[in-house]
């Protein structure tokens, strides 16, 4: 991958959950010093500032949804600011909890379908965000964001989804936590799933690869979502919904190493971290590390593969 414009967006976020904290997210990456590591790297770096969301009524206490119109409201939002931060290089968004990628991903969706070309997304996450609004338990609309994008039924008052991501477009790395609803509705989807132990038994390599090469062979765009929650907790402990037995360091290094060497990656969600749950800044600083090996930053070059 060769020097990226690359547009940073914070988006602040917090209505996905009840837990508060996602909100100071962009602020923790800017802290950390995110635009130095890209621009050690050679790259442009733009930041866009802060997104607000769309004017919305007020959310009702204790309804069944927790704050469905504030969520919707940075839905229509992030749409437009990831559509027209497309036009402009590879858009970063800095988190804000999950709820955000409802708006992230139809946005760069969109652009991909001007573009003519198809929409690819890669999910690294413990959980696999299949709810509907009618489905969740929880009522916590971080839940669902997979479920939107990829044009499953129930998100009434939300804005249309015009260019849902085909599920076999979507691949998922690093689950083990499941919700009954969401897996009976994966099961019959073409969604590709690999759970942790998948990770265990056949490692990262092959079948990140595999979907790697299926996105180079149809010219595709390639969406990375990147839940802190995916990595164990040990090693990122900010995060409201820790499930142990998450990737380490180095998978996780390994998945952005190669992303990088495929040149595919065409924009990034950088998710759910909670500042107030940090210690010292390290969950923060290492998104930030996994991040600059996603654009480029290596120990020793080497010859890449190339995919397709
Ligand atoms: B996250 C749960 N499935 O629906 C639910 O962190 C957790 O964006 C959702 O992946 C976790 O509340 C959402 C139990
Ligand atoms: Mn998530
Ligand atoms: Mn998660
Ligand atoms: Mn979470």
């Amino acid at each position: 991958m060769s020097t990226q414009n690359c547009i940073l967006i914070g988006a602040p976020v917090d209505s996905g959950k009840r837990r508060a904290g996602c909100l100071m997210g962009p602020d923790a990456y800017r802290t950390v010093g995110l635009s130095k590591a890209l621009t050690d790297l050679g790259h442009q770096v733009t930041d866009l500032g802060t997104v607000t969301p769309a004017a919305h009524p007020p959310d009702e206490a204790n309804s069944r949804l927790f704050s469905l119109n504030q969520t919707i409201g940075w839905t229509s939002a992030l749409r437009d600011a990831a559509e027209s931060a497309m036009e402009q290089g590879l858009p970063i968004f800095l988190g804000g909890d999950h709820a955000l990628s409802l708006g992230s991903v139809i946005g760069v969706a969109n652009y991909a379908a001007r573009q003519n070309r198809p929409q690819f997304v890669l999910w690294l996450d413990a959980h696999t965000d299949f709810h509907t609004p009618q489905t969740t338990d929880s009522g916590n609309l971080h839940g669902t964001p997979v479920g939107y994008f990829t044009g499953r039924e129930g998100f009434d008052g939300f804005p249309a989804v015009k260019n849902p991501v085909p599920e076999e477009n979507v691949c998922m790395f690093g689950l083990r936590s499941v919700d009954t609803p969401e897996r009976q509705a994966l099961e019959g989807s073409r969604i590709r799933r690999h759970d942790m132990r998948d990770i265990d038994e056949n490692g990262i390599t092959g079948p990140l690869a595999a979907f790697l090469d299926h996105v180079a062979a149809q010219n595709g765009m390639l969406h990375v979502s990147l839940d802190v929650d995916f990595l164990d907790p040990s090693v990122a402990p900010a995060v409201g919904t820790t499930v142990p037995g998450g990737a380490t360091v180095r998978e996780a290094h390994l998945i952005c190493e190669m992303l990088h060497d495929s040149g595919l990656m065409t924009s990034l969600d950088l998710v759910e971290l909670n500042p107030f749950l940090d210690e010292r800044g390290r969950t923060a600083h290492l998104m930030v590390d996994l991040c600059a090996s996603a654009l480029g930053r290596r120990v020793f070059d080497r010859p890449t593969r190339s995919y397709q």
